[in-house]
């Protein structure tokens, strides 16, 4: 972008004036200079603001920061770039100075998992050009919730599984990004499990099931839990899956008869006819 406002201006430098190549050479020299300062000057302002902020809100009144008086927006046609390419997301208000959200942004859309999120913005003024960059930090909000990949897990586990017995459950997914993605599970109170949260290096979180209490599947033949991923936004949001476990018979019982003796009196006729 600035390299297109410097040729532009060397184009009309050069249809313009008709002053000897040393005159023409002293200004493209102090163009150069301006545009290589104008580099070094580059974040010195920036504005921070959240997310999904309604359009025409204000961001931050630029001309004060930058310290312009407001009659030079107009008559230097003020206009906001965006570095890289055309998308307009601040416009200025050409008689306060002001700038304003031009469309919401949504955070995950534009910097999905990156932990900050900053768009490179340039204040462009004509005649004579000057420009100043400033830098957009868009913030997150806590927009999504934890979802999983699916309704249900199934597991099947064997009635003769040994307590202490780990069963890794999915990794609920939240597009937010530091305290608004998943901070914690849970697990609904029962008989047999309990929830052990592991933290990866990453810093994502996952949950397994642990076999508390062994299972015995002539009492009970299916398991039905419900799993919580939490999030640490404010207000926290939530989402849950359904974990249904079939318990697999295992050879625990051997055969018995319903007495110990069975007593039987048949009349000596019956002996006869066998
Ligand atoms: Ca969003
Ligand atoms: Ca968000
Ligand atoms: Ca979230
Ligand atoms: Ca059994």
């Amino acid at each position: 972008m600035l390299i297109d406002v410097f040729l532009d201006l060397i184009f009309d430098q050069l249809v313009k004036h008709s002053k000897g190549f040393f005159f023409l050479a002293v200004e493209m020299f102090g163009l150069l200079f301006f545009v290589l300062m104008a580099h070094t000057a580059y974040g010195d302002v920036s504005y921070s603001f959240p997310e999904e902020t309604k359009r025409g809100s204000v961001i931050g009144n630029i001309a004060k920061d930058v310290g312009l008086d407001v009659n030079r927006l107009s008559s230097g046609n003020a206009r906001i770039d965006t570095e890289g390419n055309r998308k307009r997301y601040c416009a200025i208000n050409l008689n306060t100075g002001e700038l304003i959200v031009a469309e919401r942004i949504d955070r995950e859309g534009l910097c999905g998992k990156k932990a900050s999120c900053v768009i490179k913005q340039e204040l462009v003024l004509e005649n004579p050009l000057e420009l100043h960059r400033f830098i957009l930090n868009i913030e997150d909000i806590n927009d999504n919730s934890p979802t999983f990949k699916q309704t249900l897990i199934n597991f099947e586990i064997r009635e003769s599984a040994d307590k202490a017995s780990r069963y890794l459950l999915d990794e609920a997914h939240d597009a937010d990004i530091g305290m608004n993605a998943v901070q914690s599970y849970k697990l609904d109170s029962n008989a047999h499990f309990l929830l052990n949260v592991v933290t990866r290096e990453n810093g994502r979180k996952y949950g397994e099931l642990v076999l508390d209490k062994e299972l015995d599947r002539e009492k009970q033949k299916e398991v039905t839990l419900i799993l919580t991923a939490v999030d640490g936004g404010t207000p926290p949001t939530s989402g849950t899956v359904a974990i249904h476990i079939t318990v697999l018979d295992a050879n625990d019982n051997a055969p018995v008869f319903s007495q110990a003796v069975y007593k039987v009196s048949l009349p000596e006729s019956v002996l006869a006819i066998a």
